[in-house]
């Protein structure tokens, strides 16, 4: 350290050390999620900047040493001294713990944006940061070394007085990241949003590491009304319009765009300064609150329900919605245990009145739409009641005659849940040889009969009427809707078995779609796994190796030697297995490979997109989810 370094600099110092003790603390983990979210800290700055309305275009590049480049044409980090820390602006922004807030009394402030204080956390994690600031017509520099000046602000050169901006690499520290390689769909999702979120910005993704370099860039002057027309990609609107409420009361700015689509799923999103709330809160609440409100009103009023009807109920109302809420505070509260669910109580006012102020003109102005989102409320809420008598029919059968379990399934003798296994298995033959090989004690086996309701494309009614759906839900216990109960989940591994194929991979989405919309904390809480059924046999001089990918089967060839020898049968579904077999490959707990199905909420809006185009009526989209599957679902070796 050298001998100018006083008393403040070494609390600085130790204030980044505390983030490299406890990184997690600062970006919640040091897996590849904390990992991206350096380069939202870094992002989030310019989008300060543009959303000032002094800057316009942010890039970000991924650099062939996995290093990542953050550039902006902003007004630059301010390079002046600051009274308070005696050290340039710039400085301070890096190496001080929580600059953002704390820096307002002085020249100026560090960060008059809505985020801004993650920068020297970025700093303390990387192996080494620059940045490289243009303003009025100099170029300044400094480099950071694990958090740590390794010389003082410099000039390195000169520019154009016109152009001005902030531009920041960094090299995450590998010591402290469990993998530093960053991936591009997932940088590429969040800055998708993030343009989506930020009206007219345009952000671009380049991807150096490629022989071919790839870029995408992301650009919507439409904000979140295109987000919504994104979103609702490949489903079909019932209307034309999206709808577009915006307006500022009490400090709190509120932006909410929605569109209803003939599915009977809802699709809202909410966000606070740009992060997305997948637990709401007050902002999300006064949403509903207004659009409950608003449609009742407007339906009494206009005599589209009698006085005597019942009031339509939210959930009603968003049946098919796609909405996106936006409001941006200065000092968003953050609540519950993951602290993802916004608690400011003026957020919900100001939400409910701005939506219901706008949505009322809106309806009054625009009767046809009014009507179809009216009429089609109606129909869910009849809907829901014969869903209600149905479920009530099931409860009370299940009351009489003790648990009913589907006659189909072969159930475990092991009545502790977390030694216990469900095998959901496709078709009877291949359910035959599962029945044949399980074990019984822990291994429980419930065939499924051809094609799974596609829960996109049918309301609860014929959901909760389909017999292969009625089976999973008594079968795992647990419940459905406002009865889901996790703690009656009978199998702490949900495993879903279908053929390696893509008619199997089909089957498997719609299963996973129907946990995915029905019962998300099974998958949440890691319940879920898929069966990976091999894909070869390869057989020689009465020696058999089982080959899972097309790479594996090469590696085998090439460790037994090729010769005529060698006799490979490829799988083409899991009734070419016979029970034994089964056993040995996918199903024995000490040898068979299964992949937990995990979710990310953070990306929630991104696994509807998926899901939509995946259970609509193309082929080729379903084809890229195949593949685009194989790397959400993380491998797990049990
Ligand atoms: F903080 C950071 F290092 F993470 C970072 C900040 C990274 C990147 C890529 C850009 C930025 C950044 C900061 N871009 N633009 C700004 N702007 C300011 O810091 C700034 C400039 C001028 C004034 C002013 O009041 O004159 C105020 C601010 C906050």
């Amino acid at each position: 350290m050298s001998a100018e370094y006083g008393a403040d600099q070494i609390q600085i110092l130790e204030g980044l050390e505390a983030v490299r003790k406890r990184p997690g603390m600062y970006i919640g983990s040091t897996s590849a999620r904390g990992l991206h979210h350096l380069v939202y800290e870094i992002v989030d700055n310019s989008v300060d900047e543009a959303l000032a309305g002094v800057c316009d275009t942010i890039t970000v590049t991924i650099n062939k040493d996995n290093s990542v480049t953050v550039t902006d044409n902003g007004r630059g980090i301010p390079v002046g001294i600051n009274s308070k820390a005696g050290l340039p602006a710039v400085e301070v922004v890096f190496t001080v713990l929580h600059a953002g807030g704390k820096f307002g009394g002085g020249g100026y402030k560090v960060s008059g944006g809505l985020h801004g204080v993650g920068a020297s956390v970025v700093n303390a994690l990387s192996n080494w940061l620059e940045v490289t600031i243009y303003n009025e017509g100099k170029i300044y520099r400094q480099r950071y070394e694990r958090g740590k000046a390794i010389y003082k602000l410099k000039t390195v050169g000169e520019c154009d007085p016109e152009k001005t901006g902030t531009t920041v690499t960094f090299l995450p520290d590998d010591t402290i990241f469990e993998d530093t390689v960053f991936d591009f769909n997932t940088l590429k999702q969040r800055l998708r949003e993030m343009a989506f979120l930020t009206k007219g910005i345009r952000i671009s993704l380049r991807d150096e590491r490629e022989e071919e370099p790839v870029e995408k860039v992301f650009h919507y002057e439409g904000g979140i009304k295109e987000f919504v027309t994104y979103l609702n990609k490949g489903k079909t609107p019932l209307y034309e319009d999206i709808i577009f409420c915006e307006g500022e009361k009490d400090g709190v700015y509120v932006e909410v765009a929605m569109q209803h689509n003939d599915a009977y799923t809802e699709g809202s999103y909410s966000f606070v300064n740009n992060i997305t709330t997948p637990e709401g809160g007050t902002h999300l609440t006064g949403f509903k609150n207004a659009l409950t409100k608003t449609f009742n009103d407007y339906a009494r009023t206009n005599k589209l329900i009698k006085d005597s009807d019942q009031n339509l109920l939210g959930d009603d109302i968003r049946e098919g919605l796609t909405a996106i809420i936006s409001v941006k505070i200065g000092e968003p509260q953050f609540e519950g245990q993951t602290k993802q669910k916004l608690g400011n109580s003026e957020a919900r006012g100001a939400v409910e009145s701005i939506v219901s102020d706008q949505l009322e003109i809106y309806l009054e102005q625009h009767p046809q739409v009014a009507k179809i989102i009216v009429e089609k409320s109606i129909m869910s809420q009849r809907a829901r009641e014969a869903a209600r008598k149905a479920r009530d029919l099931t409860r009370r059968k299940s009351a009489l005659d003790g648990l009913s379990l589907p006659g189909k399934l072969a159930d475990c003798s092991d009545k502790d849940p977390a030694n216990c296994e469900i095998y959901i298995v496709e078709g009877d033959s291949a359910g035959g040889s599962a029945k044949t090989a399980r074990s019984r004690a822990t291994q429980a086996i419930l065939p499924l009969r051809g094609k799974i309701l596609n829960v996109e494309k049918a309301r609860l009614d014929r959901i909760y009427g389909n017999a292969e759906i009625k089976a999973m839900i008594t079968a795992f216990g647990t419940g459905i809707h406002e009865d889901f109960d996790i703690s009656k989940l009978r199998y702490h591994k949900i495993i879903i078995m279908t053929d390696a194929d893509v008619d199997g991979a089909h089957i498997a989405t719609l299963l996973l779609t129907f946990l995915y919309r029905f019962m998300p904390e099974l998958i949440k809480q890691g319940y879920v796994y898929l069966a990976q059924p091999p894909l070869y046999k390869l057989e020689k001089n009465k020696k058999v190796w089982y080959a899972y990918s097309d790479e594996q089967l090469q590696d085998i060839l090439n460790e037994v030697g090729r010769d005529q020898n060698n006799k490979i049968q490829r799988y083409k579904g899991l009734g070419e297995m016979d029970a034994e077999q089964l056993w040995e490959t996918t199903m024995d707990p000490t040898r068979r490979i299964l992949k937990k199905v995990t979710m990310d909420e953070a990306q929630s809006s991104e696994i509807d997109v998926t899901f939509t185009t995946l259970m609509g009526d193309q082929v080729e989209p379903r084809r890229e989810f195949i593949e685009e599957n194989a790397k959400k679902v993380k491998n797990l070796d049990i």
